[in-house]
């Protein structure tokens, strides 16, 4: 008996000094295995009396449960130690600041551009978008502009594949492509209403968007951003530009002292023209007198290739550079920055 109790001491002991699973069932195999020390004790129990079998059986049957209740405890002792080890290297410090995400923004001259698109939306102007890529005869043609106008040579202008010699692919210059565009869809649309002696609802459309030309320096970019305007009507005249045009300004800077000058100029699409400044009053600008856009009564020629009659048809066009409405506004001066992408720069906006 005693030996027996020394055997389940020294099985206890063995498995508590266990440090792993593995550990734990190789001192499991040295009391309970094929040649373990209960194993073999049962084995020499054959020779034994009847009596002696049942006092001495009952015996290492207590022994072999205290051993199998210590090893099952052991086991589950490991097994917990082990999942507090994988808990702890598994940690996850949820106290820790979680790594933002960078609140983007609109650019600057998007900014703008939503801005002119809702002052001219509240004098009743649509906003027309249209090619990047246009043909010849959109961009140059149709706005009366000559054959041997320097604005086309390919000094002046980005030509891209996919035109003809007579009818060549272009980046367009301008926006104006667009108003013609509207225009003739305008005219298609109350053709019907036209033709029954009905008058034709005025053009009233404004056109944003990126413009390419071939100059590239501290004021000029290759990739601009224009917005142009067309009022057409039968009787539109050069004072609607001037208030439409000095209303946007005010609005646009919110200076109700802006002062417009109309300086006469010259551009093929419009006749007479108009190069258009604006004089603040106060602030870092004041006094000096600021190019902001180019103007002028639409040439009769181009009211024409509008689908027009230019004796019954006549109006105002304009075009602005958005990028320098932008730096007007915001005090920024150089064109490059917008075109940089450097968030130290753009985030200034937000
Ligand atoms: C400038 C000059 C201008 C226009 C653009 C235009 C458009 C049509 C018909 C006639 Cl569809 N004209 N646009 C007219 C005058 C000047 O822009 O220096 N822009 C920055």
């Amino acid at each position: 008996m005693t030996e027996l109790n020394a055997i389940v001491d020294t099985a206890k002991a063995a498995f508590s000094e266990a440090a792993t699973p593995a550990d734990l069932e190789n001192a499991k195999a040295q009391f309970l295995g094929k040649s373990g020390r209960i194993t073999e004790l049962m084995k020499g129990m054959a020779a034994l009396s009847v009596e002696e079998k049942k006092s001495l059986g009952a015996a290492i049957n207590l022994a072999k449960q205290a051993i199998e209740a210590a090893l099952s405890d052991r086991r589950q002792a490991l097994a917990e130690i082990e999942l507090l080890a994988q808990l702890q290297a598994e940690a996850l410090d949820v106290s820790l600041p979680g790594r933002q995400r960078g609140q983007g923004g609109l650019h600057p001259v998007t900014l703008t551009t939503e801005r002119i698109e809702a002052i001219f939306g509240s004098m009743g102007f649509d906003v027309a978008q249209g090619p990047e890529i246009e043909a010849d005869w959109f961009n140059f043609t149709a706005l009366n502009t000559p054959e041997d106008h320097p604005a086309r040579s390919m000094h002046d202008t980005f030509y891209v594949e996919g035109g003809s010699d007579a009818a060549p692919n272009l980046l367009r210059t301008h926006t104006s492509p667009v108003q013609i565009r509207h225009a003739l869809q305008h005219v298609k649309q109350h053709k019907a209403a036209m033709d029954a002696g009905l008058p034709m609802p005025e053009i009233r459309v404004i056109c944003p968007g990126r413009t390419y030309r071939v100059d590239s320096d501290a004021t000029h970019s290759p990739m601009f951003h224009q917005c142009e305007g067309l009022w057409i009507g039968e009787n539109v005249s050069f004072k609607d530009l001037k208030f439409v045009f000095t209303d946007l300004c005010r609005t646009f800077f919110e200076r109700d002292d802006l002062v417009l000058r109309f300086r006469p100029s010259f551009f093929p699409f419009t006749e007479p023209s108009a190069e258009i400044d604006i004089q603040f009053q106060n602030g870092p600008l004041a006094g000096r007198w600021l190019e902001v856009a180019g103007s002028g009564q639409v040439h009769p020629n181009v009211v024409r290739n509008m689908g027009l009659d230019p004796e019954k048809y006549i109006g105002f066009a304009f075009g602005m550079g958005l990028d320098r409405f932008t730096m007007l506004r915001y005090g920024v001066n150089d064109l490059r920055l917008f075109f940089d992408g450097d968030v130290r720069f753009l985030s200034q906006f937000q």
